[in-house]
Formats: C-alpha cells, structure tokens, sequence
C-alpha cells in the first residue's frame, strides 16, 4: 500500500515538475519578447520614444495655491551670474494676499538636486504689477540690454498701457537677481507696452538673435491682435532699451496668424534648427477659433480646430508688410483634429539629445491619452529640422510644407493624472549641473502636495533619448508571468488531486 502511493506520489511530483518547467519557459520567453520591444528606437523611419511623466520624473517643484497656473510658462538661463542655470516658473494666477491674478514668477537658483521642491521655499519671488494683470503668462531670459547678463522678460497680457485698460504688456528686469521678494512695479527696468485694449500682448515672449547682428532680440506675442482677431507676433530688433515704450515704436517686423481664434503667437521660441547658423523663430497658434454671436444672437461656431505651430527660418529682416503664418517654412499640425488639444501651447528649441544640434519640442496641455482626458502630452523632433532631415525623403509626408506631429515626433511624454495639462511649458538646459541637458516640463492644472490644481513642474533629468521607457504597471511585465506560473501550478495540482482521487476509487484488483 506504502509503495503504490509513494509511486503515485513520484508521478504527482513528476506533473508538478513539468508544470514549472512549462511556467518557466513561458515566462522567459515572455521577458526575452518584452525587451525585444524595448529596445529605444531613434530614427523617424520608427515609432517614437514614448513615456509617462509619472515613473519619469526625477524632480517634482509643486505651486503654491489652487488654480495658481503654476508651470504656466518657464524660462531657464544663469540669472544670478554663479555659472549655474537657473529656472524661473510663471503662476499666472497667483493670488498673494488674496489679490485676484496678480500672477508672479518663482524663480529657483540651480543647481536643482532636490527630488521635492516647493515654490513655498522659492529663494526668489517676483510678484506681479497689479490686480487681474496675470503676469508671469509667459517668460523668457536673455541678454536686453547688453551687458552681458541674462534680464527676465515676464508677460503679463492684462496690464493696462496707461489710461487704456487690459492692453497687456511684457516686463523686463535686468539681471543679475539675488534672493529676495519684489514686485515687478517696483523693480521692471524696462516695459513694452501693448497699443489696444484687449489684444493680449505678452500671451508670449522669446528672446535671442533673429537678424543675424549678434544681439537678442524680442519677440511678443498677442494672441488678440490682428482684424480679424488671428493673433500677432511682434519682433523688435534689440539692444532693446530702458522705461516704458510702445511696443508699436519698437517693432520692426510682424508675423501675422491666418485663420480666425487660431491665437497665433501664444508660445515662441528661438533657436537654431537647421544647423546654419542662424536661429529660427517658431510660432505655436494653438487656439481652434471660439463662438460669436449673429445679429439675431443665435451662436455661430467659427471653431477651426486647426492647432498648429510655424517655423520661420532665419535671419529675419525689418519689413513692412506682415508675414503671414501660412508662409512659414515648415507647418506641424496637432495630432488630432479634437479641440482644446491646445497643441502649441508651448515650443522650445534646445538640444534635447545633447548630439550638438537643437531639437523642437512642441506641447499640447490638452491632449487626451488614453482615458486621461487633458493629462497633456509633449512630442520632441530632433534636430537638425531642415529640408533634408526634416521631411525624409520615403516618407509619404516629404517635401511637404506641413506635418502631423504623430509623423515627425521622435519621443513623447505623456502625462500622468487626468486634467493635469502637462505640457503647458517646456525647457531644455542642465539644471542640476552634471553638464547633461535636461527636460523640464510644467503641468499647470497638476495636484501637488500644496493642494488640488496648483500646478507643478516636472523635470527628467539627463539625455532622454537615452532612457527606456518604465513599463506600465498593469502592462505585460512581472505581473503577467507569475499569473502565467499561478495558473500552471494551479492547473497541475488540480489535475494532481484528480489523479489521486481516480487511483484511490479503483478497485483492488487481487
Ligand atoms: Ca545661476
Ligand atoms: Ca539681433
Ligand atoms: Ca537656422
Ligand atoms: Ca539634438
């Protein structure tokens, strides 16, 4: 009796045995075709790098207060002149004392190294000039005034332009800064002032040389200007000098959207993207028109859903006649036809992948992914964007004037929580001081440990091209392979028990 069940025990052994053996198998099997699929893939021929903000970010800054708009607009240069960079975040909607919108800028000397960071603890803090003026909507550093120093150029597109009312403006301080708390109606050195009510000028700002002379220059936009309201960008050569001036006197070249609501202007930057030389200007038009009203008031949509940025090749020249946003060089369109993806919200030109040559990175806070509606999503194109590398020749998109995204996109980010709109800003540069470019990404909707929608900014530190993406949590990784053992082991002990059960009903035979 012993011996028959030990031999029966031997083969229910043997079955749990084969059961691992098969577990085993397939779990490798399965990690060995997961990594094959990891591997980073670089080349525009091949599906993008694709993250979630989440697993990725190395550096949380978080805002202060809800509905803050903290990570609005960022901009990133060495402006307490230590030789490290320095981060300056906008907060458009920051209410200090309760003051409805007087927006102010964190600005946050590197190098960064924390892993949380609180604006609470900003070494310096800029508050706005008045009630209702949102500054801080948009920043940009560089050198003004040509002193060497990088000066801080802040948006506020509700100022007023002295009698008249909500013209909006940029404020600029000269550097260097030091620690402290002020305010932008005691210190700004210098303010280009919007000539009509209500065209949002300072909606967007940049700074660096456009014309070719070697000094920055100032680009703003107003996303309100233009008849019909298409949204304009205005370029004013630079040295750009001191007190108050309008910003019509200063300008010598405008850049014109075309389409109704399409908020042309609403994020710039400059930088050179073809390797020429000479820096390029991008325009983000990110707006998909809005509703008016007919003369018997019944609603009329004008929406375009049209959301896309422009590329201006360099250099720029003084100029008459506006340039038109349909004549830029290159044209890259949202990547779906939805509105309030609010794609071109913001642009950056900068070297994402550290190879020498910049590259674009473009956001659109509204993106839905997945089933995080509004968690934003920012693509990054590398460089160099020129004719040749840009729109590749085999692709069914070359030698085209416009672009998808989802064609030229090279890596994406995606963000992490519903509504948190990542993407609302974007800068490239070494902010932790390892000599390695780094990706700094505001999501201004974002809960933080502040409170619900402050707003926070997250940053991946390093070459980002570099990374693997961190596998989703409920994807095909570990979990997959022990419910794969658990089912094998499962199913052989089941049938193990039956086979004894069976062994054990037989009849004696004599
Ligand atoms: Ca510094
Ligand atoms: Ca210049
Ligand atoms: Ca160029
Ligand atoms: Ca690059």
């Amino acid at each position: 009796m012993w011996d028959k069940y030990s031999k029966h025990s031997f083969r229910y052994l043997s079955l749990i045995l084969i059961g691992i053996g098969i577990a085993t198998t397939l779990a490798f099997g399965r990690s060995d075709r997961d990594k094959s699929f990891e591997t980073p893939v670089h080349s525009q021929e091949t599906k993008p790098l694709k993250f979630n903000i989440g697993p990725e970010r190395d550096i949380l800054i978080s805002g202060i207060g809800t509905s803050d708009d903290f990570g609005d607009a960022l901009a990133v240069a060495d402006l307490n002149g230590d030789g490290q960079m320095d981060l300056a975040v906008g907060a458009k909607e920051h209410e200090p004392g309760s003051v409805s919108n007087l927006g102010a800028v964190f600005v946050f000397f590197g190098p960064l190294t924390d892993a949380a960071i609180s604006a609470t603890n900003a070494p310096l803090t800029i508050i706005g000039p008045g009630r209702s003026e949102i500054a801080g909507a948009s920043l940009a550093a560089g050198d003004l005034n040509g002193d060497g120093i990088p000066d801080l150029a802040i948006g506020a597109p509700k100022s007023p332009n002295g009698n008249i009312a909500m013209t909006g403006a940029v404020h600029i301080l000269y550097g260097p800064f030091q620690p402290g708390n002020i305010t932008i109606s005691d210190e700004a050195d210098a303010t280009v002032l919007g000539p009509l009510m209500s065209e949002a000028t300072g909606t967007g700002v940049a700074i660096g040389d456009l014309n070719d002379d070697g000094i920055p220059d100032l680009a703003i936009g107003s996303t309100l200007a233009g008849r019909p309201v298409v949204g304009e960008v205005a370029i004013a050569f630079g040295p750009i000098g001191s007190g108050p001036m309008n910003l019509p006197d200063v300008t010598d070249l405008v850049i014109t959207g075309t389409v109704r609501g399409e908020d042309a202007g609403d994020a710039l930057s400059i930088g050179d993207l073809d390797g020429d030389g000479s820096n390029e200007l991008v325009v983000g038009a990110p707006g998909t028109g809005f509703s008016t009203f007919d003369a018997t008031g019944r609603g009329k949509d004008e929406g375009t859903a049209i959301t896309r940025i422009g590329i201006f090749y360099g250099p720029l020249e003084n100029s008459e006649e506006k340039i038109k946003f349909d004549d830029a060089g290159y044209i890259i369109k949202a990547p779906g036809e939805d509105e309030n993806e609010y794609f071109g919200g913001a642009v950056y030109v900068g070297d994402a992948d550290g190879d020498g040559v910049n590259d674009l990175a473009v956001g659109g806070m509204g993106i839905v992914v997945g089933e995080r509606i509004g968690t934003g999503q920012v693509s990054i194109i590398r460089g160099p964007l020129d004719d040749v590398n840009f729109f590749r020749e085999g692709d069914h998109w070359s030698n085209q004037q416009t672009a998808k995204i989802k064609k030229a996109a090279n890596l994406i980010v995606s963000g992490e929580s519903a509504i948190e709109r990542l993407g609302s800003a974007i800068a490239i540069a070494d902010i932790n001081g390892d000599g390695i470019t780094d990706l700094i990404l505001g999501s201004n909707g974002a809960n933080s440990s502040n409170g619900e929608e402050t707003g926070t900014v997250s940053v991946m530190l390093g070459n980002v091209f570099d990374r693997e993406p961190t596998p989703e949590a409920s994807g095909t990784g570990p979990i997959t392979i022990f419910a794969i053992i658990a089912i094998v082991a499962v199913v052989t002990v089941g049938a193990g028990l039956l086979y004894i059960q069976k062994i054990r009903k037989a009849p004696t035979v004599a």
